[in-house]
């Protein structure tokens, strides 16, 4: 799949009398990790925006790449960084939710295929409401606006 990294707004209205916020969540800076053959695990990154003025909450994380994910935080305890789930990410009203190298991430667990680099794939958010948020993101062995490298294992 070779596409450019668009953001599409797949369903919402799903119930009745539910409002439509779906214009007010957008997607960007999506990055999934590379990773060799034989990983099962791997993460992805993104920024969701919300210019509404409710908080919103990711409840669900799809992609074809993984038979599982979800978001995840790294937690530092003293030189340990170990991972946990957050069921109901926050996006903050009037602000954003930022995934990054050592902080939160998609979890993509139970990897599908081999990750090319180059190629891109898709990754859905279910929102609150019945909102979901679908982003093609590209697969790159590191940050694509690199300076900075933490290294968390896994990670
Ligand atoms: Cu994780």
């Amino acid at each position: 799949m070779k596409t450019t990294f668009q953001t599409l707004i797949l369903s919402s209205l799903l119930a009745a009398g539910s409002a439509v916020f779906a214009d007010e969540l957008t997607l960007g800076d999506g990055w999934i990790r590379a990773m060799p053959p034989g990983q099962s695990n791997t993460a992805a990154y993104l920024v969701v925006h919300n210019s509404g003025d409710q908080v919103r909450y990711i409840e669900g994380v799809t992609t074809p790449l993984a038979q599982r994910a979800e978001v995840h935080r790294s937690v530092t305890e003293g030189d340990r960084v170990r991972m946990e789930a957050v069921p109901r990410a926050e996006v903050p009203a009037g602000g954003e939710l930022t995934m990054a190298p050592g902080g939160m991430h998609l979890m993509l667990m139970g990897l599908t295929g081999t990750l090319t680099e180059g190629d891109t794939s898709p990754v859905c958010l279910a929102f609150d409401g019945g909102d979901e948020l679908c982003g093609n993101l590209p697969i790159v062995r590191g940050a694509p606006d690199v300076g900075h490298h933490h290294h968390h294992g896994s990670h």
